[in-house]
């Protein structure tokens, strides 16, 4: 008997969130900002992507910013701001994701029609984020070179309702003994013909292609 209601409930939350997202992305997309959601295990260096990501912006003249869940501590959200982009922190506590709504309430006083680029770094998990959309128009799954070329294929979920994926640390690939034809291919396994950008957030490798890619999706949303 209780197991059916649980899933009731949950089925109920969840469509409320698919709602506040469905009307962000209609915002974000008429706002012309590009919002990209970054997920992956802890460590595998969303972090260190989005801060040479918004440098970069910075850099050129593109306006970005970020918003960062964090448990219990600042420390990305500072990070992040080094790069010069306005960036805001959602301390999440104990959930294992982010939602929508948190979302909204974090853009306010935020001018959206400002912005080219909105960055989300989610919680550090290879399942929960998958089911909660964001309204984000491109997400990003990210797998490092230390954690195994088959966690595509163990956790299909995020793979398969991703845009892109960044494979991380390539700088570690030798000492890691990543087997990187062993990685493409479990990729392609869950979704075939998927971008694949190969990135080192330590020397920079791979942030340019990543760049490009969002400044085409950008373009589209834009209708430029
Ligand atoms: N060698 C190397 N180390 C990296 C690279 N990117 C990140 N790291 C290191 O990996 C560790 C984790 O990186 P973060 O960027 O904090 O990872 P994260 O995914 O944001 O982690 P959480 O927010 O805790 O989920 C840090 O010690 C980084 O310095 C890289 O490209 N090369
Ligand atoms: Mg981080």
């Amino acid at each position: 008997m209780k197991e059916p209601r649980i899933l009731e409930v949950r089925t109920r939350i969840l469509k409320k969130n698919d709602e506040v997202a469905r009307d962000m992305r209609v915002r974000f997309v008429r706002a012309g900002v590009l919002v990209v959601n970054m997920v992956s295990s802890p460590g595998t260096g969303k972090t260190a992507v989005l801060k040479e990501t918004l440098a970069r912006l910075v850099a050129r003249g593109e306006a970005c910013a970020a918003v960062v869940r964090d448990l219990e501590t600042n420390n990305d959200a500072r990070r992040l701001a080094e790069s010069g982009a306005p960036v805001r922190q959602i301390m999440t506590h104990g959930l294992c994701h982010l939602e929508a709504d948190m979302i909204e309430k974090h853009l306010e006083g935020w001018e959206l029609g400002l912005l080219r680029y909105l960055f989300i770094e989610n919680v550090g998990n290879l399942v929960c984020p998958t089911s909660w959309d964001l309204g984000e128009s491109v997400r990003l799954a990210l797998l490092s070179v230390t954690e195994g070329e088959d966690k595509p294929l163990k956790y299909p979920g995020l793979f398969n309702t991703s845009d892109a994926t960044a494979i991380t640390k390539i700088d570690l690939t030798e000492a890691c003994e990543f087997d990187r034809a062993k990685a493409l291919a479990s990729i392609e396994a869950i979704r075939p013909g998927m971008q694949i950008f190969e990135t080192s957030a330590k020397t920079g490798v791979g942030i340019d292609g990543w760049l490009a890619f969002l400044a085409d999706r950008r373009r589209v949303i834009a209708g430029e």
